[in-house]
C-alpha cells in the first residue's frame, strides 16, 4: 500500500534550503516529518490531499507543483505581502478556478496554486467578497492621537487597498483628532454615496486615559451603529491595548499590521455588497449553469 507522496526538492546550498521550507510554511502547508542527521537534513510538508497527476491537451498551469486550496485570492496577497515572486498574475481560468503562479525559491521551478470559485465538496451554497478593489472607492478615517501607531496603520491600510487594486485617487483620506471622532466622520464619508467601504484606524491605550473602558466601548458602538445605519461596510482597524508596546506589535511588527487587515475587510465586504449577492431559491432546477461538480469532472477530462 502507497503510504505517502512528496515532490522532492534538494537544494545545493543550505540557505536555500530554509528559504524553501519558510515559503512552503508561509504558504500554510502543515509541518510532516522531521529529521536531522550527519549526511542530510529534510522536512516533509503536507497537505490533506497529495498524488499525482497526468493531463494531456491545453490549459494546464506551467508549473512544476500544483496546489489547491481555499482561495487563491487570500494566498495571492499572502505570497504578494511576503514578497514571493509571482511569475503569473491571479487571473479566472475558463476550468473554473482562480489561478496564480509563484517562482519557488532557489531556482526550485514554478508553483501554480489554485482555487475553485466554489467548493464542490460542500453542498451549502457560499456567498462571499472577493479582495478585489478595482473600481471601488474607500475612506480612510484615521486619527492623529498616538499618530506614532496610527501612521503605521494608515501605511499598512493604503498599501492593502493598493495591492488589491484599488486606484490612488479612489481612496479618500481623513485626519480627526482622536479615536472618538472616527465614527462621526465616518459616517459622514459613508453618507457621502462616494465611498463603497470605510476603514477606521485609530489607537487607544490603556494605561493612558481612566476612561479607557468608556471611549473603547464608545468608538466601537459608532463605527458599528454608522455601518449598520448607512449599509456601508465599515472596518475596524482600532486598536484597544494593556500598552504601548502592544500597540506597536500590532502596527506592523509581531502581530501583523491592522490597518492592513481592515483594509481588506473592508475590500470584501464592498465587493459583497457589490455583488448584490441573493440568497438561492430552494426549489429551482440549476438548468444552464453548469454545477461546479460538473465542471471539475470536465476539467479531469482537460483544461
Ligand atoms: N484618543 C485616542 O485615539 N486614543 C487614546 O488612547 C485616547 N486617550 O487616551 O484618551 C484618546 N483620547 C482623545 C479622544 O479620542 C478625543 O479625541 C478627545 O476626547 C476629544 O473629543
Amino acid at each position: 500500500m502507497i503510504k505517502s507522496i512528496h515532490k522532492l526538492l534538494v537544494p545545493k546550498r543550505e540557505a536555500d534550503f530554509h528559504t524553501l521550507v519558510e515559503f512552503f510554511d508561509a504558504l500554510g502547508l502543515a509541518r510532516g516529518e522531521s529529521w536531522k542527521g550527519h549526511r542530510s537534513q529534510g522536512v516533509k510538508l503536507d497537505a490533506p490531499e497529495a498524488g499525482v497527476e497526468i493531463g494531456i491537451g491545453q490549459g494546464f498551469p506551467q508549473a512544476d507543483l500544483v496546489v489547491e486550496c481555499d482561495s487563491a485570492d487570500v494566498l495571492y496577497e499572502v505570497a504578494k505581502h511576503r514578497g514571493f515572486k509571482i511569475a503569473e498574475e491571479i487571473a479566472d481560468q475558463d476550468w473554473g478556478a482562480r489561478m496564480f503562479t509563484l517562482e519557488l525559491p532557489a531556482g526550485a521551478g514554478r508553483l501554480a496554486i489554485f482555487s475553485y470559485h466554489e467548493d464542490w465538496r460542500t453542498k451549502p451554497q457560499v456567498g462571499e467578497g472577493k479582495l478585489n478593489a478595482s473600481g471601488k472607492r474607500f475612506g480612510i478615517v484615521v486619527s492623529r492621537f498616538n499618530a506614532f501607531i496610527t501612521e503605521r496603520l494608515l501605511a499598512g491600510a493604503l498599501e492593502a487597498l493598493r495591492r488589491a487594486g484599488a486606484r490612488t485617487r479612489d481612496i479618500h483620506v481623513v485626519r480627526v483628532p482622536g479615536a472618538f471622532e472616527v465614527p462621526s466622520a465616518a459616517r459622514t464619508l459613508a453618507q457621502s454615496g462616494k465611498v463603497d467601504g470605510v476603514v477606521c484606524l485609530a489607537c487607544i491605550i490603556r494605561g493612558q486615559t481612566s476612561h479607557y473602558e468608556h471611549l473603547a466601548n464608545e468608538v466601537t458602538r459608532g463605527i458599528g451603529q454608522s455601518a449598520q445605519e448607512t449599509g456601508v461596510p465599515h472596518a475596524y482597524g482600532v486598536l484597544t491595548c494593556d500598552s504601548l508596546e502592544q500597540a506597536i506589535d500590532r502596527a506592523g511588527l509581531k502581530m501583523g499590521n491592522k490597518g492592513w487587515d481592515a483594509a481588506l475587510s473592508a475590500v470584501e465586504m464592498a465587493s459583497l455588497i457589490g455583488a448584490s449577492y441573493q440568497l438561492p431559491v430552494a426549489s429551482k432546477k440549476v438548468t444552464g449553469r453548469q454545477s461546479s461538480v460538473a465542471r471539475r469532472k470536465q476539467r479531469r477530462g482537460g483544461h
